[in-house]
């Protein structure tokens, strides 16, 4: 429950409000002046705000950063990292000494030029991308209220802020995640806006004229403006929209970018550079903040402090209505992140009855069964889709949709909001308690790049299920085709992309995907009917090894052909057709590229041998030249695609067996 509603005032006898927020500035314009790069306008403006919220309402303990039911920050407009490093130092996390600030931006320090999770303690996500942190805020408070409908106002009543500068509101994700969360009444959501007039060309009235506030009204929030450096208006606000839950709220917070800087506050000088020692000297006369570089006086330090004293007083209280709560051991398992056994132990029993039974089915429609097991096994999977969850297939029996201002179901509705949607549920998995996925079609995950190349640099468990996977979605044509996306997806660092042949490999896709904490996985999924290829029982996951021999040739190789998805049967086709005439082919089914990357050497070879390779895949050669060698032939798409029935496309393009069997010759006559 929460402690307080109303403000915790600093002492009278204490240091002024002034001094409080000024360490703040000083510390952002040292740090910067320092590493002669970064950004002390937004610090230094926004630095009233963030005194007034992290030490009268802030929940949160430096000595337990991973408290489950802390307040989230964060600061999406990231360029104003020292804002958060400061804040970090003053309140006392362990990882944040002064040091710490005295090496921003620089190699292996905790301070990096924009704010990255897992670098230091209490950095809830990455942001530096304009807009994104607003958008997996969205996420945050959307499993904050999905957790409290789960164990109470007891256990789960926490706050998500967000500072975003006009940048973040001028990027078109800012549109989907306000929408978003203004229709789901995320009422325990507040976004600072810095609303300096400033940003990197000069003023925004160069490129914006739009009327924020009407703008978040019309997407349902509540709106109050402030001036962002009075520090009782600031207080007010924040009580009020506490207090008032029914809706998002937005603090407009009228600001001066640089403030305190003598020459360059309110313009765009103040953005993204030092501000050089004559400057900061007459910072330092006008704040009236004497004191050497990264120094800040005990009183002002041990005022801070206070703030992390009332978090770990908060915690400590929660520890306890935890214990007595009786949800103690469900509340602790499902925030741990580990995958429930069971959900393991359904996929491992579909596995076995569909080598049993081998349905031809397409892989959109064998995830849809894998997730059918799955979610009747644990609820902390999180379903969804932009728009399209009857083709994606994401929806189970028995999952109940989230609805505004209810959140007791476990199946969004993202809208068509491809970006808002893998934005929110990286929010969704960082803030623990959940296994986010979500579909789309595939094409669209460029819509949604932005947020997936984040779940991919932060390394957390989202599971993107992307339909409609090549040429073979048919008549939609090449605006619906993906024939660059699976290489794109490939090129990103930390990503797996699988694309499973049939019914089995996408159930394997699936337990390898949920138990993967450390990444997302990307599923591309047919349109269209697969043969079943894995007839035969396995003891051990097979896609696990990213590649393995599907048909081994009869005899010594004379070629290897090396496939994925839907082409998997169109080389074992062909396979098919080269032993009629005599020549010994070896079929390597490749669903998933980097968990081939992470095996043994020895083992890569012993899959591709050594004859020659022909790679199969309705996509561009694009990444292909990894696996193939020199002797090596591609057989997929050179272009793009287009409108037609599947089977014709497959023909017209020169996707076929025959054309596997013709290049494999070549390669060995
Ligand atoms: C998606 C994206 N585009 C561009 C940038 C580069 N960039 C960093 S800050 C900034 C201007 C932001 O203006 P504002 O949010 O008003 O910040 P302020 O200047 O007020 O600190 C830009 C364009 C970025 N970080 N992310
Ligand atoms: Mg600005």
């Amino acid at each position: 429950m929460t402690d307080t509603l109303v403000a915790d005032r600093p002492s009278a006898a204490g240091p002024s409000f002034a001094d409080m927020a000024n360490a703040i500035r000083a510390l952002a314009m040292d740090a910067v002046e320092k590493a002669k790069s970064g950004h002390p306008g937004m610090p230094m403006g926004m630095a009233d705000v963030a005194t007034v919220l992290f030490t009268r309402f802030m929940h949160l303990n430096p000595a337990d950063s991973a408290w489950p039911d802390r307040d989230r920050f964060v600061l999406s407009a990231g360029h104003g990292s020292m804002l958060q490093y400061a804040l970090h130092y003053l309140i006392g996390y362990p990882d944040m000494p002064i040091e710490q600030l005295e090496k921003f931006r620089q190699l292996g320090s905790h301070t990096a030029g924009h704010p990255e999770y897992g670098h230091a303690l209490g950095i809830e996500t990455t942001t530096g991308p304009l807009g994104q942190g607003v958008a997996t805020a969205v996420g945050m408070a959307l499993a904050e209220r999905m957790m409290n409908a789960r164990y109470g106002d007891d256990l789960v009543d926490h706050y998500t802020y967000v500072i975003a500068g006009d940048g973040c509101l001028m990027e078109g994700i800012s549109h989907e995640a306000i929408d978003l969360a203004g229709h789901l009444k995320l009422g325990k959501l507040i976004l600072f806006w810095d609303d300096n007039h400033i940003s990197i060309d000069g003023a925004t009235s160069l490129s914006t004229s739009t009327d924020q506030i009407a703008r978040f009204k019309a997407a349902g929030w509540n709106t109050v403006r402030v001036n962002g450096h009075d520090e009782k208006e600031i207080e007010a606000a924040i009580a009020k929209a506490r207090a008032q839950s029914d809706k998002p709220w937005l603090i407009a917070c009228n600001t001066i970018i640089g403030y305190g800087a003598p020459n360059r506050a309110g313009t765009a000088k103040a953005h993204g550079e030092a501000l050089g020692a004559e400057e900061i000297a007459g910072a330092r006369q006008k704040l009236n903040w004497p004191h050497t570089p990264f120094v800040v006086p005990a009183p002002v330090l041990n005022e801070w402090r206070k703030a992390a004293a009332r978090g770990a007083a908060a915690q400590e209280n929660w520890v306890a209505r935890l214990a007595a709560s009786g949800k103690a051991a469900a509340f602790n398992a499902q925030v741990s992140g580990v995958l429930p056994a069971a959900a393991e132990a359904a996929l491992k029993e579909l596995i076995a009855k569909q080598v049993e039974e081998k349905p031809k089915i397409a892989s959109r429609k064998a995830s849809e069964i894998a997730l059918a097991a799955i979610n009747a096994a644990t609820d902390v999977t999180i379903g969804g889709s932009a728009d399209l969850t009857h083709s994606n297939l994401t929806i189970t029996k028995g999952m109940e949709s989230v609805r505004p201002g209810s959140f007791g179901g476990r199946y969004i509705h993202y809208g068509v909001r491809e970006m808002g949607m893998a934005a929110a549920m990286n929010g969704m998995a960082l803030h623990g308690g959940f296994i986010p996925y979500g579909g789309t079609f595939l094409i669209f995950a460029d819509y949604a790049r932005g947020a997936i190349r984040l779940s991919a640099l932060m390394g957390i468990r989202v599971i993107y299920v992307l339909t409609h996977d090549s040429i073979g979605l048919g008549e939609d044509g090449p605006t619906h085709q993906p024939v660059e996306i699976l290489a794109s997806l490939r090129a990103l660092p930390n990503m797996l992309v699988f694309r499973p042949c049939d019914a089995v490999e996408t159930s394997e896709s699936w337990a390898v995907a949920l138990a993967e904490k450390a990444a997302p996985s990307s599923l591309a999924l047919s349109r269209q009917a697969l043969t079943p290829l894995r007839t035969e029982a396995s003891k051990e996951n097979l896609t696990a090894k990213g590649a393995y021999v599907l048909r081994e040739a009869d005899g010594k190789r004379d070629v290897t052909l090396l496939a994925t998805g839907s082409e998997v049967e169109i080389a074992v086709a062909a396979a098919h057709e080269l032993a009629m005439e005599g020549i010994k082919a070896a079929v390597v089914s490749m669903p998933c590229w980097e968990l081939f990357d992470r095996q043994s050497e020895a083992y890569r070879r012993e899959v591709l041998g050594t004859a020659p390779r022909v790679g199969v895949e309705a996509a561009l050669r694009f990444g292909w030249d990894r696996w193939l060698g020199e002797r090596s032939a591609f057989i997929g798409m050179k272009g793009f695609g287009a409108s037609a029935p599947a089977p014709d496309l497959y023909k017209h393009f020169g996707i076929t067996a025959e054309a596997v069997a013709a290049a494999a010759k070549s390669l060995i006559s």
